[in-house]
């Protein structure tokens, strides 16, 4: 069967934006937009894999609501609302989970970074989360997933969640989603680490750049972005073994659309202390109109919530019957619902 174009992704909530979710998530979302269904989830049941503070979690939601919004997301063109209000995840996320191995989930390398040498006393959700993630991909069939770098083998695994699935009940009901992995920003690397990913839950605030940062403390944490000192060479190929370097030109590429080899030609022979200053005001120039949309939404979270409870019911008129369907496939009769 070939299966309707459509777009879903997600973002957790578990803590303030980063330039690393505008440019592998956010900016591509708002690029897809128009061309095909789009649907985005704030996914607050995976932020609540690890502990959060019940009110920051609330608060958290409404700001990354808010970021989608100031990053071009239109409510009436793409369907924005939160995980927890369409219980469709959930109950999927529990079919998919019995559909599941636990020799696939064992080799997801996000849990065992995420876990690190803790494996025994973090939640089950941890554990547990890329069978959730693929029901809040399959709930809407959707086909294709924009994620950054990171989120590839979960995406991969919801293929084999949903080939099981089809296999097993000699169907073709889900579409194998493809993880849709593009532009110079797909893996932002922390500012303070080269070799470790931009994360909303680094401990070192230096290590990000937040969507709330003012223009001075962008510019202060690009200018004290760890870098070597050498200068930049003419091509992205002479950064081969310099990461921390590597990351600022791709940072810059994907802010201004064009590519690392181009930014890699335009500073040849110049050093950070020049080229920083550039990156500053280019990374300024396309966040702070988005933190100011940001703020300005934020202050008035009544119609953030408006816009998430709308997007709540029309996300819910697509799930709802997909997963009836799944029940059916799988031999639950029909109850009250
Ligand atoms: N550094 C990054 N570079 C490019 N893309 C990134 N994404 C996250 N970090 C980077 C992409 O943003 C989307 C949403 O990610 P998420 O919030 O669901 O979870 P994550 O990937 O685990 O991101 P964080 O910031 O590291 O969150 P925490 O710290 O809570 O675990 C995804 O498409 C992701 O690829």
């Amino acid at each position: 069967m070939t299966h309707a174009p459509r777009i879903f992704s997600g973002i957790q909530p578990s803590g303030g934006l980063t330039l690393g979710n505008y440019l592998g998530a956010l900016k591509r979302f708002a690029e897809k937009q128009g061309q095909v269904e789009t649907v985005f989830c704030l996914v607050d049941l995976h932020a609540i894999t690890v502990w959060q503070d019940p009110e920051r979690l609330r608060q958290q939601t409404r700001e990354a609501a808010a970021a989608f919004l100031a990053s071009g997301i239109d409510p009436a063109q793409s369907v924005l609302f939160v995980q927890s209000h369409v219980p469709a995840h959930t109950e999927l996320g529990w079919m998919l989970s019995c559909v599941a191995r636990v020799g696939w989930m064992n080799r997801m390398t996000q849990f065992k970074d995420k876990a690190g040498k803790n494996a025994e006393a973090v939640s089950l959700g941890l554990y547990a989360y890329p069978a959730l993630m693929a029901a809040d991909i399959l709930a809407y069939k959707a086909t294709h997933v924009p994620v950054g770098e990171d989120q590839k083998q979960h995406v991969e695994l919801t293929r084999d969640i949903a080939a099981k699935f089809n296999h097993d009940y000699g169907v073709d009901f889900f579409p194998l989603p493809e993880p849709v992995i593009e532009g110079a920003a797909t893996r932002v690397m922390s500012l303070r680490d080269g070799s470790k990913k931009m994360s909303k839950s680094d401990p070192s605030d230096a290590s990000r750049i937040n969507l709330t940062d003012d223009a001075d403390t962008i510019a202060q944490k690009i200018r004290k972005a760890r870098t070597d000192a050498d200068p930049l060479p003419g091509s992205m190929a002479g950064l081969k073994d310099r990461p921390e370097a590597r990351n600022l030109v791709n940072i810059h590429a994907a802010l201004t659309g064009e590519t690392p080899d181009a930014v890699c030609a335009r500073f040849e022979g110049q050093g950070f202390g020049a080229f920083k200053p550039a990156l500053a005001e280019v990374a300024v120039g396309v966040l702070s109109p988005i933190t100011a949309r940001m703020n300005a939404l934020m202050a008035d979270p009544a119609e953030i919530d408006r816009i998430l409870l709308a997007g709540a019911e029309r996300a819910h008129a697509i799930a709802a019957p997909i997963v009836a369907d799944a029940r059916e496939i799988m031999g639950m009769i029909r109850g009250a619902r």
